[in-house]
């Protein structure tokens, strides 16, 4: 498999998938606004909406969108507990917090909501819905350490990566009481230390 990423955008989610799955993979770097990959391909001729990350498979066809990249991800190592086994409870669970972290976070941190030319009033509306968002993670940790399943899984890989970007946008995660703890215990994790480095997120 390859991964086509770019250092901390949510490409990250599924670079510490493939790297907790224990699956062999490449990476090849893009840059999104120049629209290039390190090859030097026309990253449009990969993906015509030219956003990150894409999954090419070894029978050469390629595939979008986090939340289904990392579902394929963790089926492909099912040893791995990154996605439980289908019809299962956990399973359920895992995919109700996939959907929570894209539709609910992931794209609430969209650069054009945070645009200079974006009103105050709309980047303010964008971070009181991000932030009873947060609360809502936060709050569903206090009886656990991980999304569910009671092991980290590809949820907690898709919130660690998106939850990073908090800062970014002027939100400290520092107000929420478990997510710190969270996120340290996700960053302690050798695969995702592993798929930092490699991005350049982290000193070795
Ligand atoms: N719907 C896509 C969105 C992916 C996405 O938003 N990618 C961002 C990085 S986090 C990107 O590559 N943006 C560059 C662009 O859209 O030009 C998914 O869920 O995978």
């Amino acid at each position: 498999m390859k991964l086509y990423f770019s250092p901390a955008y949510c490409s990250l989610a599924v670079h510490i998938a493939l790297r907790a799955s224990g699956q062999p993979f490449t990476l090849t770097r893009v840059d999104t606004v120049a629209a290039r990959a390190e090859d030097g391909t026309d990253f449009r001729t990969i993906n015509p909406r030219g956003y990150v990350p894409v999954l090419e498979l070894d029978d050469g066809s390629r595939h979008t969108e986090v939340a289904a990249l990392l579902q394929h991800v963790g089926d492909a190592a099912p040893d791995s507990g990154l996605m439980p086994p289908s019809g299962s409870r956990e399973r359920f669970e895992v995919l109700q917090w996939l959907t929570f972290i894209s539709s609910e976070l992931h794209k609430s941190f969209s650069p054009w909501l945070f645009h200079q030319d974006t009103a105050d009033s709309t980047r303010s509306a964008v971070k009181q819905k991000i932030r009873q968002r947060l609360r809502d993670l936060d709050d569903h940790l206090a009886a656990r350490d991980w999304l569910a399943g009671g092991r980290f899984t590809v949820a907690d890989a898709y919130a660690f990566t998106i939850l990073r970007w908090a800062p970014m946008v002027g939100m400290s995660l520092g107000d929420f009481p478990r997510l710190p703890a969270y996120l340290g215990r996700i960053a302690a994790l050798p695969a995702v230390h592993a798929a930092l480095l490699a991005e350049g997120l982290v000193r070795a």
